[in-house]
C-alpha cells in the first residue's frame, strides 16, 4: 500500500516546510515537493492542504487497567489506544506492574497479555518495581535487553508501591550497570500519610483534602532527594508527573549543576488547579497524585517547558468512573482511586494553551508531545519525527478547527471529563499508524490488535541537548 499525503505543511521539532510525503507500506519513503507530478503510482492520495502534518504524538505515561485502591483503571489497551488515536497519539508507553512478592517477569507477562491483540496503535512498557530484591535487581538487566529499558519506583504510597532510599539506590546502581533509567514518583509518602490521617481525624474527609495533605514541599523534598541519590549512583533520573514549583526548582538546580535529570509534567498541572477539587464529593473527579496545585504553580511549569527544564508532557492517564469507582472514597478521601483520564486531550490542550496561547512555537509543541518522548525513551528516529525510513505514524492536524471537550463525545471509557465544556483550538483530522489510516474525520478506521509492541533501546542521553 502506497499513500501520498499532498500539499501539507510539515511541522517537526526541527522546523516547518511545505512538502509531500510518500508512504510505502509502514514507513516514510520520500519527502519532497510536488511528488504527485513524478508519476509515482499510489493507492491513495490524501490532500492535507491548509493543515499541518506532524509526527504521531507519543504519550510515555499511561496506566491502562492499573489495579489501584481495590479497583482497576477503566480503559483497556483497546479503548485507551483508540481514544489516544482520536487525539493524535499513535504510541503509548504504559507501566507494567510488579506486585509485591512476585517477579518482574510475572508483571511484564501480564501486561503483554493485556495489550497484545487489543491495542489499536503501538505501545511499549516501563516496569513499576514494587519489590527491590536480589532477584528483581538481576531481572532488570534482561528487561533492558527486551526493550523495557526503564523502571519506575515510588517514594509515595507506603505499603503499596513505596520503596525506601536504600531500595531506590540499589535499583539506580543496577541501571548504572545495565544502561536503563530510573523514573521516580517523587512525593514523601510517609509524611503525607501523617498529614492525611490528621485531616481525617479532624473530620476533613472531602476529596479537596487529598490536595491539601500532599504538600508541594513534600514533592520538592522527594524530588531533590532522588536526584541526589541518582548523582551518587552516577545515573540519569527522570521525574514523572512533576506538579509543583518546589519540584521544578529541584530539577532546575540539578540541571544547572550539570546533572542528567529529566522531567515531565502533565496537562492537569498546566490547566487545572486545587480549586477544581472543591465542591464536595465532585472533587473526586480531580483526585490524582501528585495532586492539583494552587493555580500560581501553572505559569512556572509553562516556564519550565519553555526553558527545557521540563522536557515533555505526558498524561498519567489513569481513568476511574465517577459513579462506581471514585465513589469508593465517599467519607474518606484516602480511599478515592487516584487518577485522571487524559490520553485523548493532551495534544489539543497543549496546542491550545501552548501554541495558540503564545507560550511556545508549534515546533516546540511537536517536540514536547512527540520528539522528546521518542528520544528520551529510545524510539527515535523510528518514531517522533517525519523522516525517510521512520514509521509512518502521522497526523494531519487542523490548527484552526475548534472543538469542545466533553464526556458525551470523548472516546475514553470513563463517565466524566476533567475539561467538560472547555473549547480548544486544534484537532487531529486524519491519523495514521505505520501507514494505515486509523482515524479519519471523527471515525475510527483502524483494527483491534493492529498495535505492535515497540522494543525500545536504552535511552541515549547524548542525543538530547
Ligand atoms: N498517580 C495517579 O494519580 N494515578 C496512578 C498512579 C499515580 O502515581
Ligand atoms: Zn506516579
Ligand atoms: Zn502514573
Amino acid at each position: 500500500m502506497r499513500t501520498l499525503i499532498a500539499n501539507g505543511t510539515i511541522v517537526t521539532a526541527d522546523g516547518t516546510t511545505s512538502a509531500d510525503v510518500l508512504i510505502d507500506g509502514e514507513t516514510i519513503a520520500r519527502i519532497g515537493t510536488n511528488l504527485g507530478a513524478d508519476g509515482i503510482e499510489v493507492d491513495e492520495t490524501i490532500d492535507a492542504a491548509g493543515r499541518w502534518l506532524i509526527p504521531g504524538a507519543i504519550d510515555v505515561h499511561t496506566h491502562m487497567e492499573l489495579p489501584f485502591g481495590g479497583t482497576f483503571a477503566k480503559d483497556t489497551f483497546e479503548t485507551g489506544t483508540r481514544a489516544a488515536a482520536f487525539g493524535g497519539t499513535t504510541t503509548v508507553v504504559d507501566f507494567a506492574v510488579q506486585s509485591r512478592g512476585k517477579s518482574l517477569r510475572d508483571g511484564l507477562d501480564a501486561w503483554h497479555a493485556k495489550a497484545e491483540g487489543n491495542a489499536v496503535a503501538d505501545y511499549g512498557f516501563h516496569m513499576i518495581m514494587s519489590d527491590v530484591t536480589d532477584d528483581s535487581l538481576k531481572e532488570m538487566d534482561g528487561l533492558v535487553d527486551e526493550g523495557i529499558s526503564d523502571f519506575k519506583l515510588f517514594t509515595a504510597y507506603p505499603g503499596v508501591f513505596y520503596s525506601d532510599d536504600g531500595a531506590i539506590f540499589r535499583a539506580m546502581q543496577q541501571t548504572a550497570r545495565n544502561g536503563g533509567l530510573i523514573m521516580m514518583h517523587a512525593e514523601n509518602g510517609p509524611a503525607i500519610d501523617v498529614v492525611a490521617a490528621d485531616l481525617v481525624g479532624e473530620g476533613k474527609t472531602d476529596p479537596y483534602y487529598h490536595g491539601v495533605a500532599r504538600y508541594p514541599i513534600f514533592e520538592g523534598e522527594a524530588t531533590n532527594r532522588v536526584i541526589r541519590l541518582a548523582e551518587a549512583a552516577g545515573v540519569p533520573v527522570y521525574i514523572v508527573h512533576l506538579s509543583a514549583r518546589d519540584a521544578l526548582n529541584a530539577i532546575r538546580d540539578a540541571r544547572d549543576r550539570g546533572t542528567k535529570a529529566f522531567a515531565e509534567t502533565c496537562p492537569q498541572y498546566l490547566f487545572l488547579s486545587l480549586e477544581d477539587m472543591g465542591n464536595g464529593f465532585e472533587g473526586a473527579k480531580f483526585v490524582c497524585s501528585p495532586p492539583l496545585r494552587p493555580a500560581d504553580h501553572q505559569e512556572e511549569l509553562w516556564q519550565g517547558l519553555i526553558k527545557d527544564d521540563l522536557q515533555l508532557v505526558s498524561t498519567d492517564h489513569c481513568p476511574f468512573d465517577f459513579e462506581g469507582q471514585k465513589d469508593l472514597g465517599r467519607g474518606d478521601f484516602r480511599k478515592v482511586p487516584n487518577g485522571l483520564p487524559g490520553v485523548e486531550d493532551r495534544v489539543d490542550l497543549l496546542h491550545d494553551g501552548g501554541v495558540v496561547g503564545g507560550r511556545i512555537t508549534k515546533e516546540r509543541w511537536v517536540e514536547i508531545i512527540s520528539t522528546a518522548p521518542a528520544k528520551l525513551f529510545g524510539m527515535y528516529p523510528q518514531k517522533g519525527t517525519i523522516a525517510i525510513g521512520s514509521d509512518a505514524d502521522l497526523v494531519i492536524y487542523d490548527p484552526s478547527a475548534t472543538r469542545t471537550i466533553s464526556a458525551k463525545t470523548h472516546h475514553m471509557d470513563v463517565d466524566y471529563s476533567c475539561y467538560e465544556g472547555r473549547q480548544v483550538r486544534g484537532r487531529s483530522d486524519v491519523v495514521l499508524s505505520r501507514g494505515s489510516v486509523i482515524v479519519r474525520d471523527g471515525q475510527f478506521t483502524g483494527k483491534k490488535g493492529a498495535g505492535r509492541f515497540v522494543k525500545r533501546a536504552a535511552a541515549d542521553y547524548a542525543r538530547i541537548s
